[in-house]
């Protein structure tokens, strides 16, 4: 049973060129205080997923992404693990030189293998620098099978003004494009305004061509692209607070950015495949689906009128910070297919969200004790939760289902 839900309906703004589409928005968050605290007690009745500890022994796991059957872990502090080995020979990249992890959310954050890394060995990571700039660097794999510290090429530096919300995470598209997330560049209530402010990379979802131009291109349908004074060429969608972590889903190609929140809801965003870009996911006219700062409501006039709202959002009772998951495409737990789990660093819950026509259904699918800094996804489409403290675990179907 999934409990009962306070459905919203709202448009999911397509462009024209994909024709306007409707779909339902469900507001993951309860407002009564008693199913706050029976979510606490147990998962909602019908939960599919449970975990399974892969391997532990991590420092600061922060993400796991794979390529082909290979999958690998980054540590915050600057290093790159095979997944299965241990010690130094599991070593698959160290940049702890260059690395600066001093805040929370400062570090080495995340790695994309490049589409066709088994012939061109190019892994491109995210990384905090000096001076706590956003770095965007490709390196290279040494006949090894190691990836060579001196290979880096910086793609991009972005200044950061304050330590947090650095986002982190990279991402090849269906497209092939190289996605990037970036926070507003920190502190609280974004006070530079970098989530509207398009002349500024920060607060948005950056997306370049990193196998033409030099470093990169850009690719001529991202939505400043043709108009420079509109906004920077290399934005794809912005209002973005701190993207921590976003995914496309393996099957369809659609992407969900969860976006972390300030004072009281946390949101997951939807963009199905093939639209346009350009979308404004609100930030910092909205929080989740309510009016971040009061006066901003009071002026209506000036609001944008092309905000997309997220499909599912849970207040800050039930967390303090999301973090994006995956779609479960596998195909060994045909319980978890067409789901997508998510989940909270803070209370350690995890949820998931399935589309049932134009309505995103969600459920509590287990109460954890992680710190749960991140998802990833191997290539056969297991779905792995990783815990700050040092484990890897894997989604799996629970022992009723
Ligand atoms: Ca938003």
């Amino acid at each position: 049973m999934i409990r009962a839900l306070k459905v919203l309906t709202a448009a999911v703004r397509r462009r024209p060129i994909v024709g306007a589409v409707m779909a339902s928005v469900v507001m993951v968050a309860s407002t009564v205080a008693a199913n706050v605290m029976a979510m606490v007690l147990a998962a909602d009745a019908g939960a599919v997923a449970q975990l399974e500890p892969v391997q532990t022994g991590f420092e600061r796991p922060v993400y796991l992404t794979h390529a082909g059957a290979a999958v690998f872990v980054v540590e915050q502090r600057g290093v790159i693990r095979r997944l299965g080995e241990r010690g130094a020979a599991s070593v698959f990249l160290d940049i702890r030189d260059r690395v600066t992890s001093r805040g929370n959310e400062q570090g080495l954050l995340s790695a994309a293998f490049h589409p066709r890394y088994a012939s061109n060995g190019a892994v491109f990571v995210n990384y905090t620098g000096d001076a706590g700039a956003s770095i965007v660097s490709r390196f290279l794999k040494r006949s090894g099978g190691q990836a060579d510290p001196e290979s880096e090429q910086i793609l991009l530096r972005v200044e950061q003004p304050y330590g947090n919300h650095n986002g982190g995470q990279l991402q090849f598209g269906p497209d092939g494009y190289l996605y990037i997330g970036m926070g507003d560049g920190g502190a609280g209530g974004d006070p530079l305004d970098a989530g509207q402010d398009n002349r500024s990379l920060l607060g948005a979802l950056l997306r370049i061509d990193v196998d033409r131009g030099r470093p990169y291109a850009i690719p001529p349908d991202n939505p400043f692209a043709a108009r420079p004074g509109a906004g920077r060429a290399e934005i794809w969608a912005y209002g973005l607070r701190n993207p921590w972590r976003f995914s496309f889903d393996a099957l369809t190609g659609d992407l969900f950015i969860a976006d972390v929140g300030q004072n009281r809801r946390e949101e997951i965003n939807w963009q199905p495949a093939g639209v346009e870009g350009g979308q404004n996911y609100g930030w910092r006219w909205y929080e989740g689906s309510r009016c971040f700062e009061r006066s901003a409501c009071r002026r209506p006039a000036d609001r944008p009128t092309n905000l997309t709202r997220p499909i599912a959002e849970y207040a800050h009772t039930e967390g303090c910070s999301v973090t994006g998951g995956y779609m479960y495409r596998g195909q060994q737990y045909p319980s978890l297919a067409g789901r997508y789990f998510f989940g909270d660093y803070c209370s350690g819950t995890i949820w998931s969200l399935q589309r049932r026509g134009d309505e995103w259904l969600h459920r509590v699918e287990l109460h954890s004790a992680l710190s749960i800094s991140s998802f990833g996804e191997d290539a056969k489409g297991n779905v792995y939760v990783l815990d700050l403290a040092g484990t890897v675990y894997r989604l799996v179907a629970s022992k009723t289902h």
